[in-house]
C-alpha cells in the first residue's frame, strides 16, 4: 500500500525517531546566540527574545527522514527564513547556506530551497517550545527537503557561493536532499 500524499519510499510513523548524532548539547539561553553571516550586506546576531519577537510564521506540514520514516501533520511556529534573509541580504552569487548547531551538527542547504515560502526558524513544534531534544531553541524546517537538513540547537547560519559538506553530506548524503525528488544520496 503507498501512504497516500507522501513523498516516494517514505512510510508514515505516528511519533518522532530522535537522533543526536553528536550528543545532546547543554545550552545556557541567556548565553545562546543564532548568528547569521558569510556571504552578506549586513551580519546580523539574534538572542532568543528577539526571534519569539519575530515570529512570523505557522503552519501543519509532515516530516521526512532519509531512512525511511515521516511524521505527518506536525505544526511548525517560528520565523520566516525569507524574513531572517531580507534582513542579511545575501550577495547574489549566493548558492549555499551552511548551518551549524551548538553541538557542532552541520549541514547544508540549496539557497533556492533556502528560499522556498515555508522554509522557517521553527521555535515551536506542536503548540509549545521545542523541547531539548528536539532542537531548543532553534531548528531550520524546510518542507521539501529530508529531516537531516533540519539541524537541531541552530547557532550559525552562513552564505556562501561555494559548496561545502555538512556532517551526512560527508558520508555521502546527497547536496540538496529534496524529497519529491528523492535526493537522498550523492549521484
Ligand atoms: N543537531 C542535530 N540536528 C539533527 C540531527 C542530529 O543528529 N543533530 N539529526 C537529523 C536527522 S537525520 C533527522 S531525521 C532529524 C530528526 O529530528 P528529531 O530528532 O526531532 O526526530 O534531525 C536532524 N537534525
Ligand atoms: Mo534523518
Amino acid at each position: 500500500m503507498r501512504d497516500e500524499g507522501l513523498p516516494p519510499g517514505q512510510k508514515a510513523i505516528p511519533n518522532f525517531i530522535v537522533y543526536r548524532i553528536l550528543g545532546q548539547p547543554r545550552i545556557d539561553l541567556s548565553a545562546w546566540r543564532l548568528r547569521i553571516g558569510g556571504e552578506v550586506n549586513t551580519p546580523r546576531t539574534y538572542a532568543y527574545e528577539e526571534l519569539l519577537g519575530m515570529i512570523d510564521t505557522s503552519y501543519v506540514s509532515d516530516f521526512h527522514c532519509v531512512t525511511g520514516w515521516s511524521v505527518r501533520n506536525v505544526m511548525w511556529e517560528g520565523v520566516s527564513l525569507r524574513r531572517l534573509v531580507s534582513e542579511v541580504v545575501p550577495l547574489r552569487e549566493v548558492a549555499w547556506v551552511f548551518v551549524r548547531g551548538l553541538d557542532n551538527y552541520t549541514t547544508v542547504i540549496p539557497y533556492d530551497e533556502f528560499l522556498n515560502e515555508r522554509g522557517v526558524l521553527a521555535l515551536r513544534m506542536n503548540g509549545r517550545p521545542l523541547n531539548p531534544e528536539q532542537g531548543f531553541p532553534a531548528r531550520i524546517y524546510i518542507p521539501n527537503l529530508y529531516g537531516w537538513k533540519s539541524a537541531k540547537y541552530v547557532t550559525e547560519i552562513t552564505f556562501t557561493r561555494e559548496y561545502r559538506d555538512g556532517y551526512w553530506e560527508a558520508l555521502g548524503y546527497h547536496e540538496r536532499g529534496n524529497v519529491w525528488r528523492e535526493e537522498r544520496f550523492k549521484p
